[in-house]
């Protein structure tokens, strides 16, 4: 009986653990969030537990970008100009890596990048905190019901691509254009190519690719409603690489975090 429990905790253990394994979005809120704070999710739907989840793992894509297609209810409102300091859940900060934050308001059809953070972003970020990362609302921002995405692509482990999406409301110009540049999507799917782990300052990580990214402006109309976009022709590959030394050390995390579970966490709860 008492070893029955025992396995049930470790299993939790594992479970959680294993759960919290990455990074997400939790200010402003990922759809569905279940982190504080975080309103219920529109009818339908549920509490995403794994909004941390990376989207594509290992070049093969489970979820598509923002993994959620129903937008939240209410929106948070930023004005245009004004600095959102979005945080994010760390479960594994990966070493870092590349952030995009993009813009959509066309209900996720088009987005413009409006800040990037190569190679650096996250990096050292500590289990259990939460960092902020200062994103700025372009001045010139049209009003309107925005989709607000944080996109990242981690430096070591599995080569992987995060998504999560907020639903904002910007207070801006009524109507006019904004600029930036399109996503990059990369470790994705096999259209696209994998940037291989990029754990030292002088390994290949792939930054030309975002050097590359087409610059694109939006139209938004007065009303908020219905855009225009100039046509983006979709990103091209880069060349496929191996991952096989990432998904070897995400194993040995996971085969690690098992036997700590029996050894140190059992003991402790005993
Ligand atoms: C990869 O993802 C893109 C973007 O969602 C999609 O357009 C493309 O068809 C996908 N490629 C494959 C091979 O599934
Ligand atoms: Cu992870």
């Amino acid at each position: 009986m008492l070893r029955k429990s025992i396995l049930l905790i470790a299993a939790l253990q594992l479970v959680a653990l294993v759960a919290y394994a990455h990074v997400d979005l939790i200010t402003p809120c990922a759809r569905y969030s279940s982190a504080p704070g975080c309103p219920p999710p529109p009818p339908g739907q549920s509490i995403d537990y794994n909004t941390n989840a990376p989207i594509s793992s290992g070049g093969i894509n489970n979820q598509p970008l923002c993994k959620h297609s129903v937008p939240y209810a209410k929106r948070t409102v930023y004005k245009a100009g004004q600095s959102i300091p979005t945080g994010y859940g760390i479960g594994s900060a990966h070493g870092g890596g590349h952030c995009q934050w993009a813009l959509s308001y066309d209900r996720e059809k088009t987005w413009v990048v409006i800040q990037t953070e190569i190679r650096t972003c996250l990096r050292g970020a500590v289990i259990g905190q939460s960092p902020t990362i200062p994103v700025t609302i372009p001045i010139d921002a049209p009003s309107g019901e925005v989709t607000f995405m944080w996109a990242w692509i981690n430096a070591v482990g599995v080569r992987e691509y995060y998504s999560n999406c907020a639903d904002i409301q910007v207070i801006g110009r009524d109507g006019g254009t904004i600029s930036g540049v399109e996503l990059l999507l990369a470790n994705f799917n096999t259209t696209y190519g994998i940037i291989p782990e990029f754990p030292n300052p002088t390994d290949p990580d792939g930054h030309e690719l975002f050097d590359a990214r087409k610059p694109i402006t939006i139209s938004v109309k007065g009303s908020g409603s219905g855009i225009t976009s100039n046509p983006s022709p979709s990103p091209s590959p880069s060349k496929p690489n191996k991952n096989g030394a990432g998904r070897k050390r995400c194993q040995l995390q996971s085969t690690l975090l098992f036997i700590l579970t029996f050894f140190v966490f059992i003991p402790l709860n005993m």
